[in-house]
């Protein structure tokens, strides 16, 4: 059995002066380098949208960011235009040790559909892979860090637990958009799924 660290979403548009900016999002990157010594499989996950995907508010008429529209999958927030593949937007950050992952999980690369976790898209029912890439490797404890809290990383976070991995959260190896409370339900979410924040 063994471990893998999972980190979600390091790129330059979650990082100030990107396109959807989490407030502090680049200041856990050395922390994130550091503790990649502790893992046996290092998993770093990228937001890959094509042009025009349908979590931009630009590719609704009339919508504005921030706002939330049903979508066949259910309520979806409509985001700025962020992590267009291959933009500079999209590149993981500059400082984040790379050369430690064994794998590179791209992720919302289909138009119809967001993906915030790194296991499922947004239909909790199209897998990325990531599942069987971790238990085929023997993986049983998994540690996630990255952006954001409260969408990413809880999605993902809530997947894992759910696929049967003990999941830990590292708080201050993360950072948060929080729209409307979506912190404060994103934590109370773990608690109940059993996922320690530490
Ligand atoms: C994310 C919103 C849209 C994230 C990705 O990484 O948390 N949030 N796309
Ligand atoms: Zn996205």
């Amino acid at each position: 059995m063994s471990n893998a660290l999972i980190v979600i979403d390091v790129q330059n548009d979650f990082c100030p002066g990107g396109a959807l900016a989490v407030p502090e999002g680049d200041q856990i990157v050395p922390g994130i380098n550091a503790l990649m010594a502790e893992f046996d499989t290092v998993v770093l996950t990228q937001d890959w949208h094509p042009d025009g995907h349908s979590s931009f508010a630009s590719s609704h008429d009339g919508k504005s960011s921030y706002e939330l529209i049903d979508m066949l999958y259910g309520p979806q927030v409509l985001w700025p235009d962020h992590c267009v593949q291959g933009s500079k937007g999209s590149a993981l950050h500059a400082d984040l040790n790379v050369t430690r992952a064994n794998v590179i999980i791209r992720k919302g690369t289909n138009s119809a559909i967001d993906s915030y976790s790194a296991f499922f898209e947004n239909d909790h029912k199209t897998p990325t892979g990531l599942d069987g890439y971790l238990k085929s490797l023997g993986v049983s404890e998994i540690t996630m860090v990255g952006l954001a809290t409260d969408f990413c990383v809880q999605f993902s976070a809530l997947d894992a637990a759910r696929l049967g991995f003990k999941v830990s959260v590292r708080q201050d190896l993360c950072r948060a958009i929080d729209l409307d409370g979506s912190l404060a339900n994103a934590e109370n979410a773990m608690d109940e799924a059993g996922i320690s924040r530490i």
